[in-house]
């Protein structure tokens, strides 16, 4: 048992805006301090002091609207950032860190969404990221147009709410594309279906895939 605990983890949970993330990650961090492990629940962008800095420059609707690739900079910035002083040291000391978004974000708003290069973007994430990568993924799969309602039911819409629908349409392909291409990592739920039941499926997958690392 403490030589299983001692071994930390990164597990992440994606999708379009309004999928349900927030709810799910707190879930899972639930679920796994009740089994008795360190879980950290964190997220991006904003998972530290200088995140929450660029998460405001982000996502304001006042204000120079970032160029897609200053953007894309700003969020691996946050990322390098919330790496190195949180996630990574987290994992070093065998907790099992859950984040409210990740380097797949990147992936399906900068590359899918915006249209900067794929290969461009996944370079520059990886300096990012320094080597940590999550064991385990979740895509919460939903229609943006039932996301978007269910956000926009919680508060005004932000910068990026606010994009054509057609934008966060790209988004959701670009989430699935990344599923296809990496199913051991990445879990596809459908988001639409009640919280407790794809919280029972998000904790017994990870519980599985972490008695298993
Ligand atoms: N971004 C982020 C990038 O462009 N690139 C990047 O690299 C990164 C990291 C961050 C923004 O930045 C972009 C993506 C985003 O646009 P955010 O606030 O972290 O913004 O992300 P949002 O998607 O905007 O977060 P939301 O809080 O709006 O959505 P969540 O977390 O998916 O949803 P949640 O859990 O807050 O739930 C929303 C509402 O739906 C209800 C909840 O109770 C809540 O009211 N709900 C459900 N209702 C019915 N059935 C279910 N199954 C439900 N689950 C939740």
């Amino acid at each position: 048992m403490s030589a299983r605990r001692a071994r930390g983890a990164l597990l992440t949970v994606e999708g379009v805006e309004g999928a349900g993330k927030t709810t799910q990650a707190a879930r899972l961090v639930e679920a796994l301090a009740a089994s008795g492990r360190e879980a950290l629940l964190t997220r991006e962008p904003g998972g530290t002091a200088l995140g929450r800095d660029i998460r405001r420059m982000l996502l304001a609707l006042d204000g120079e609207v970032p160029a897609p690739e200053a953007e894309l900079l700003l969020y691996l910035a946050d990322r390098a950032q919330h790496v190195r002083r949180l996630v990574g040291p987290a994992i070093e000391r065998g907790a099992i860190v859950v984040a409210d978004r990740f380097s797949d974000s990147t992936i399906a708003y900068q590359a899918h969404g915006r249209g900067l290069p794929l290969e461009t973007v996944r370079v520059i994430d990886d300096f990012a990221r320094g080597g940590v990568a999550p064991l385990l993924t979740f895509v919460l799969d939903l229609d943006p147009e039932a996301g978007l309602a269910r956000a926009r039911a919680t508060g005004p819409a932000d910068r990026l709410e606010s994009e054509e629908i057609a934008f966060h349409r790209r988004v959701r392909e670009g989430f699935r594309a990344i599923a296809a291409a990496s199913p051991g990592r990445v879990v596809v739920l459908d988001a639409s279906r009640p919280v407790d039941e794809i919280a029972r499926e998000i904790a017994s997958t990870a519980m599985r895939r972490l008695e298993g690392a």
